[in-house]
């Protein structure tokens, strides 16, 4: 198999800085290594570019911060994961904040006709402009892919949406605001709250998270936001919310994935090395990508 790494280094997406290092230190976690180590074929693409605007005159229009310099970023990422995706080679990208995942989405989604999500974040991402609370658009990401949002937005490569509300799993969802409740509901999106994950046992939700996928998809990208995680494990995270996922479940998460063979692209955002433990939360990515790729199952 071929796999493209591509890192994202944008932290416009939100409030705190250093998170546009997290694809350094991913890579500095040894991201490259451990992945041959697998004999997968890998080229590193290097890092999208990314705007660096004057940070004492940020813009917020309609509610959202950045938003041309984070449009025009996803732009430049969906173009580069369009690439990669017709050229057969699996795409595999690092954030970043999540505000990326729009970019990947809209590269991916246009060679499927029924994409998978399987969202993996203490969050729901699926906040507008309308409806954040903080105007920052990487609590938006998910929304924008269904979407809803600004057209800057929902319409990166000139096509919206990129995926269906029946495609989509949230997992380890603990911290969902007002707005993100009443879209879920809506849309009968599938969530596995922390409640879920505590009475079901992982095991069984990726089983049926698995089971859901399979019938009614033709790939499925996983977006992995380290947050999802519990921030004593993951500390590295700009939004860190107590009562995560554990390193284990995490990694039980995606072994049972690489056993389906259901995922045809992954990102994993949110490093912030600034914020992190000597360089713990990178670690921890890298160990999980080593477990979707079938680290410790080969
Ligand atoms: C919150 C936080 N729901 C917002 N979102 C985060 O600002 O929209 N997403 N941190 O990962
Ligand atoms: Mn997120
Ligand atoms: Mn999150
Ligand atoms: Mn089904």
């Amino acid at each position: 198999q071929q796999l493209s790494i591509i890192g994202v280094p944008m932290d416009l997406g939100q409030n705190r800085r250093g998170v546009d290092m997290g694809p350094s230190a991913i890579r500095y976690a040894g991201v490259l290594e451990r992945l041959e180590d697998l004999k997968l074929r890998i080229e590193d693409l290097g890092d999208i570019d990314i705007s660096r605007p004057d940070r004492h005159n940020t813009q917020k229009v309609d509610n959202l911060r950045n938003l041309q310099e984070v449009a025009e970023g996803s732009i430049r990422l969906a173009e580069k994961v369009d690439e990669v995706v017709n050229k057969g080679s699996f795409p595999l990208v690092l954030g970043g904040d999540h505000s990326i995942a729009m970019g990947t989405l809209a590269g991916i989604a246009k060679h499927y006709e029924n994409l998978g999500v399987i969202w993996y974040d203490a969050h729901g991402d699926l906040n507008t402009g309308d409806s954040s609370p903080s105007g920052n658009i990487h609590g938006m990401p998910l929304a924008v892919s269904l979407g809803i949002g600004h057209e800057k937005l929902t319409n990166i490569l000139g096509y919206s949406p990129k995926i269906r509300p029946e495609n989509i799993v949230i997992i380890g969802a603990r911290s969902l605001d007002e707005g993100e409740r009443v879209l879920i509901k809506e849309k009968g999106i599938k969530v596995y709250t922390m409640h879920e994950v505590d009475k079901m046992g992982m095991p069984a939700v990726m089983e049926e998270t698995i089971e859901y996928l399979k019938d009614h998809t033709d790939g499925v990208h996983l977006s992995l936001d380290l947050d999802g995680l519990d921030p004593n494990e993951a500390p590295g995270v700009g939004t860190p919310v107590m009562g995560g996922l554990s390193y284990r479940e995490s990694h039980l998460a995606m072994e049972m994935l690489y056993q389906s063979q259901l995922i045809t692209s992954a990102e994993f955002v949110e490093v912030n090395p600034i914020l992190d433990e000597k360089n713990k939360t990178a670690s921890m990515a890298v160990g999980l990508m080593g477990s979707l790729f079938g680290e410790s199952l080969k």
